[in-house]
């Protein structure tokens, strides 16, 4: 595959790289591609040197597959442009994922949508991500009539600015170039990106909007509150669930060993449960303190947690890359 990896000198666009090399993903040619600032800068990959390359120069490579993680805007000009020369785009941005005509997978719940016509598919949000992956059997086995979410989410959910703004914070200075309003080191901030005319945040409609998108099911009622907090490792997610049919804490500890790239760690008696420190670096979404919500019937509570750069980012673009590769909906073959 000749893979372009859009955004390749931020955060999420290292993680990419170390991805993409854990799973062997079958690269015959990369290119790493960044902002006009960057360009002439080089990567390393797997021991070896690869300069940075501008936006259109990698439109003219004709990649099989683009992988972005460089903001929404630019993937709104962009990613079209790749798309019309036969470039598979991956886009991790908020910028195509509640359009009609794009899909927006997690592979573990609904990858068998893809087709190989699927020319710009989104990648979502990461507080949703590893929300999905959790919530999917339960939801067919006992339908989730509402969802109460609190996110606690890691700063280097919001870039490389974040994390020096954390850093300097950490080591006792102010940050010349902040990127949160409030110092977040010793802080939680109840504010994860923009406010929207309804005084919830951009990220808490996206829990909202996407959640019902993957899930296929418009009906779920669903609020949340989201919390930056001063947290390196991956982002906390408190689930409260109420089903339409009644349940058992057993039937949901046995669905979600299930799954796929879930982890259940949940022995309260041993300590057991998810901490990000403990999911940095994994692939997995980790779940536990599953209990029964007593103030009401079939209500459940749960934590879960994952590293929202692997993945609520870079792991799950890579998955759907794996999918289309392994579907015979990317390549060569496919875009002749
Ligand atoms: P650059 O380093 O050249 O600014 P993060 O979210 O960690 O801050 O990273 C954002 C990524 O998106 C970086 O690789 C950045 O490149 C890239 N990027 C930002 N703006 C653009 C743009 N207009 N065109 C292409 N890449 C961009
Ligand atoms: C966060 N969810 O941690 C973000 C980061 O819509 O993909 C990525 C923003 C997005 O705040």
């Amino acid at each position: 595959m000749k893979v372009a990896v859009v955004g390749a000198t931020g955060l999420v666009g290292g993680v990419m790289f170390e991805v993409l090399r854990e799973h062997d993903f079958p690269i015959t040619e990369l290119l790493p591609v960044a902002s006009e600032r960057s360009v002439g800068k080089q990567l390393d990959y797997r021991g070896k040197s690869y300069t940075v390359v501008s936006m259109q120069a990698a439109v003219d490579a004709r990649c099989d597959v683009a992988i972005f993680s460089a903001g929404g805007s630019t993937s709104l000009e962009w990613a079209p442009k790749f798309a019309a020369v036969g470039t598979t785009v991956i886009d991790n941005s908020s910028a195509w994922r509640m359009d009609p005509d794009k899909k927006l997978v997690v592979p573990e719940v609904n990858a068998a949508a893809l087709t190989a016509t699927d020319r710009i598919i989104a990648n979502p949000n990461c507080s949703t991500i590893q929300l999905v992956v959790a919530l999917a059997p339960l939801h067919e086995a006992f339908k989730i009539k509402r969802l109460v979410i609190s996110t606690y989410q890691s700063f280097t959910g919001t870039g490389v600015k974040a994390v020096r703004q954390y850093e300097t914070e950490r080591g006792g200075g102010t940050s010349e170039d902040p990127a949160y309003h409030y110092p977040i080191f010793a802080n939680c901030i109840p504010h994860c990106d923009v406010f929207l005319e309804n005084d919830y945040t951009k990220e808490e409609m996206k829990l909202v909007h996407e959640t019902r998108k993957i899930l296929n099911d418009p009906s779920i009622a669903i609020t949340a509150t989201a919390v930056r907090v001063p947290v390196d490792g991956g982002h906390s997610e408190s689930v409260n669930i109420e089903f339409e049919r009644p349940f058992t804490i057993e039937a949901v500890r046995e669905l979600l060993e299930a799954v796929p790239g879930l982890v259940v760690q949940d022995d309260p008696k041993q300590n057991i449960y998810p901490m990000p420190l403990m999911a940095k670096h994994r692939d997995e979404v980790f779940v536990g303190r599953l209990r029964r919500d007593e103030s009401i019937d079939n209500g459940l509570n749960m934590w879960v947690v994952s590293d929202n750069l692997r993945k609520g980012a870079a792991t799950n673009a890579v998955q759907i890359a794996e999918y289309l590769l392994q579907h015979g909906l990317i390549g060569t073959a496919v875009t002749a």
